[in-house]
């Protein structure tokens, strides 16, 4: 028993910077990423009142959840390495605490207070996120399929997105300073369209009609994904949402109408090539 122990002790001692310095790398390779394919996993900077409220709760989750962590990584090893049987002796026997009723009350009162208060702040905010908004200034239909997103808009174009970030990929283009209200519907099995730096991930779903808004008071270009394995194009469901000021915006989509007019072909006839003879 007592090599063991000691074995464990010297493997820790061990792997401890090893597994710190591989955290702290995973985190800068991670947050790397976000200008490959806007996906950061640490903290991808909000742009929409949603997302900023998700990366709050983000925040204020993790913050208690890393000072939880720390606490309970150092207590077992402070007890590991100050209390091991090799430091104790042969006939020793620690204090017997099982039982103790006023322990068992806290260690079950104070977990189940912090679990249940993460879970009502969630709550909320995620309903704001998910809430079909009355007030908006306008309404986009976005409908997944396999394998892309078709955006529908009330001046009667559908913007049709679908690729890889490999490639060009047509950006959702949406007013700055403006509520957008977002119609999430599905064409054949479950989407999932998200963009980390705007709002949750919000599944479209074939059958019935979900909700989620955006307002974005910058310029700019934000990279997403469909967040749901929805086939073997699933990679192809790219996303880029691009907000530009009114006047951009406007002249955007008269060239839009415009296009539309020229071409009344349905949006998923692809040109037909003829058999080379
Ligand atoms: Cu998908």
């Amino acid at each position: 028993m007592t090599w063991t122990v000691k074995l464990f002790a010297v493997k820790e001692r061990g792997r401890l910077p090893l597994t710190i310095l591989g955290l702290v790398a995973a985190a800068f390779l991670l947050n790397s990423c976000e200008g490959l394919g806007g996906i950061s996993p640490i903290f991808p900077t909000p742009v929409s009142p949603n997302g900023k409220d998700i990366y709050d709760m983000y925040v204020v989750i993790s913050i208690p959840a890393i000072i939880v962590f720390i606490g309970v990584e150092a207590a077992l090893l402070w007890v590991v390495l100050r209390y091991r049987r090799a430091k104790q002796p042969a006939d020793y026997r620690p204090p017997q605490i099982h039982g103790h009723q006023g322990l068992e009350i806290v260690w079950t009162a104070v977990p189940l207070i912090i679990v249940l208060a993460i879970a009502g702040y969630s709550f909320v905010v995620l309903q704001k996120n998910f809430q079909p908004v009355t007030n908006q200034d306008m309404e986009i239909t976005v409908r997944g399929h396999q394998f892309g997103w078709d955006y529908v808009y009330a001046d009667g174009f559908t913007v049709h997105q679908e690729g890889t970030l490999a490639g060009e990929v047509t950006p959702f283009v949406v007013p700055t300073h403006k509520l957008v209200r977002l119609v999430f519907e599905g064409t054949d099995v479950i989407h999932s369209w998200w963009v980390p730096a705007i709002s949750g991930k919000t599944d479209a779903v074939p059958g019935y009609s979900n909700y989620s808004w955006l307002k974005i008071d910058q310029e700019g270009t934000w990279k997403g994904e469909c967040a749901e394995l929805c086939g073997v194009g699933h990679s192809q469901m790219q996303i880029i949402v691009q907000a530009m000021d009114q006047a951009k915006y406007d002249q955007w989509v008269k060239q839009q109408v415009a296009a539309a007019h020229a071409s009344p072909a349905p949006p998923s006839a692809k040109p037909s090539t003829s058999p080379s003879p």
